[in-house]
């Protein structure tokens, strides 16, 4: 038997455990819908320490933030923040998202695969474009789900995500729609996407109303996006924080999105290493 010793250092090297777990009927529909809603997953406390590392980012973005923001039309945008963030670090490392997605993977292993930040001040008028994300990742394999966390109370008119119900499961695989420095992503061997705006009642759409501490969890082959942000007063910041099993490999294709420089990783190789850590280990 462990002593106390032992045991408490293990327990604090861990992951938070989540507010509750997710149950089965929420697993389901993630695998049938492609994205669900998990209310009350995450405390007030972690929901304040990513709005404090959200705060970071805006005040000192990275290089990339940078480039990404629009902020002229109130979009705020960054990536990979975790490397740079204290506070982002500990949520990769400490906060219950690595449980969440666990049990979502169904993998030994889980490993962080990036973090990201949208945020839409009252009155930004840049959409998300309706995409998939899996056709400009580098990576490949099943075992991939995005967490995406609101800090403020998000509704449609605060630029909320709509979701395509199960497109995950269509063959289609659609160009990416990005700004012009971001063209090289846009694969023209890929089907443009439709114009979903204009026949939105031939899709079934999902989207949800949020409170902090709730989440959406989805697939990387979901159809998504959002509208700009009408509200008059809300800011609507989130963090997505996307997590991989062990299935999952580096695969750099053409027209992906470019990785920080230090990963290490041969196409092939698992994901794993100081850009990309596993964080559960073999559990
Ligand atoms: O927050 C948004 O508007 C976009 C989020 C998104 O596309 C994603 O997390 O994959």
């Amino acid at each position: 038997m462990s002593s106390p010793e032992v045991m408490f250092v293990m327990a604090t090297a861990q992951p938070e455990a989540p507010s509750r777990i997710l149950s089965g009927s929420e697993l389901k529909a993630l695998r049938e819908d492609g994205v669900i809603c998990a209310p009350e997953v995450l405390s007030q406390s972690w929901v304040d320490q990513i709005a404090t590392g959200i705060e970071a980012a805006q005040t000192a973005p990275s290089a990339l933030g940078e480039i990404l923001s629009m902020r002229n039309r109130g979009f705020s945008a960054d990536l990979f923040m975790w490397l740079y963030n204290d506070e982002f670090k500990r949520i990769v490392f400490d906060s219950p998202l690595a449980r969440l997605a666990q049990q979502v993977l169904d993998s030994p292993t889980v490993t962080h695969w990036y973090d990201q930040l949208f945020l839409k001040e009252p009155g930004s008028d840049v959409p998300t474009p309706w995409h998939h994300d899996l056709t400009f990742w580098p990576i490949s394999g099943d075992q991939i789900v995005s967490i995406w966390i609101p800090i403020d109370r998000v509704t449609s008119e605060s630029a909320g995500l709509e979701f395509i119900k199960g497109s995950h499961m269509w063959s289609n695989r659609f160009k990416a729609i990005t700004p012009d420095y971001n063209s090289f992503m846009v694969n023209p061997e890929l089907e443009d996407m439709p114009d979903i705006d204009a026949n939105r009642d031939k899709y079934e759409l999902l989207s949800w109303d949020l409170e902090p501490g709730d989440v959406l969890m989805f697939h990387p082959l979901i159809v998504h996006g959002s509208p700009g942000n009408s509200s008059k007063n809300n800011t609507r910041r989130a963090l997505a924080s996307r997590w991989v099993g062990a299935d999952v490999v580096y695969d750099p294709k053409p027209h992906t999105m470019p990785l920080p420089a230090n990963h290490g990783l041969d196409p092939g190789d698992q994901l794993g290493g100081p850009i990309f850590p596993t964080v559960l280990q073999g559990e």
